[in-house]
């Protein structure tokens, strides 16, 4: 299952509770909206990797491996492709460590690649912003499916964007983290990535609908 350079919520599944995340997982099947899911390192951690078929197979949805991976060309690959062969559709390997890295990983073919551009919290203003329109050149020569910008500096999404042009962006940092659902989007981002506002909420299939229908609307809003 591919994503498609549409509008969505990826919600983001960094929760402990196995149980949990396989309930939500089914409910955001007959979720009202465009969802897709991010299975990040610390669900893994509790499970092993086989957690990302049980997700996909309970939500019928998209799932993105979350790992972050930024290590050398060779071990990339083959973290990439344990994530892949368990059923990721989407792997997320950092853009800094360079374009063997995520070439090694393009080159599987086994899925798409989302490559970190610049990340959503203060720190990444030290070293990766002042190159991140670098790594946005870089990454988008390599013929990536995807790219992370972040939703909490907008008019960073807005000038990144120009430059990945094809790939579709997925934007995290919302609510938690201080954007407001749409920032991203608004600004040409393709999805926002929703953690702890959708599985900390009371009930988290509504969060994650409300938070769709909301997106839409400021979208409708700017025309
Ligand atoms: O720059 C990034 N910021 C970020 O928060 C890149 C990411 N991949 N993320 C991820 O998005 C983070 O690992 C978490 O899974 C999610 C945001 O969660 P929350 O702040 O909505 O809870």
């Amino acid at each position: 299952m591919r994503l498609r350079k549409d509008k969505g919520i990826i919600v983001a599944f960094d929760m402990e509770d196995t149980k949990f995340a396989l309930d939500l997982a089914s409910d955001l099947s007959g979720a009202e909206g465009n969802f897709a899911i991010k299975v990040g390192r610390i669900l893994e951690m509790q499970n092993g990797i086989g957690i990302l078929s049980a997700i996909k197979d309970a939500a019928g949805l998209a799932v993105i491996y979350d790992g972050k991976i930024a290590d050398i060309p060779y071990i990339s690959r083959e973290i990439a492709a344990n994530a892949y062969d368990a059923g990721a559709d989407a792997v997320i390997v950092h853009g800094f460590v360079g374009s063997d890295v995520v070439s090694a990983v393009k080159d599987l073919g086994k899925g798409d690649v989302i490559a970190v551009v610049e990340m959503t919290h203060p720190g990444s203003d030290e070293f990766i912003q002042p190159v991140s329109e670098r790594i946005a050149a870089m990454v988008s020569r390599v013929g990536v499916e995807g790219v992370v910008l972040p939703a909490t500096k907008p008019e960073r999404v807005k000038s990144l964007a120009r430059i990945v042009r094809d790939a579709y962006i997925i934007a995290p940092g919302i609510k938690a983290q201080g954007a407001r659902p749409g920032d991203a989007i608004v600004n040409g981002a393709d999805y926002e990535v929703v953690g702890r506002a959708i599985y900390n909420a009371k009930q988290p299939k509504e969060a994650a609908e409300t938070m769709y229908e909301e997106v839409l609307k400021r979208l409708d809003a700017v025309g």
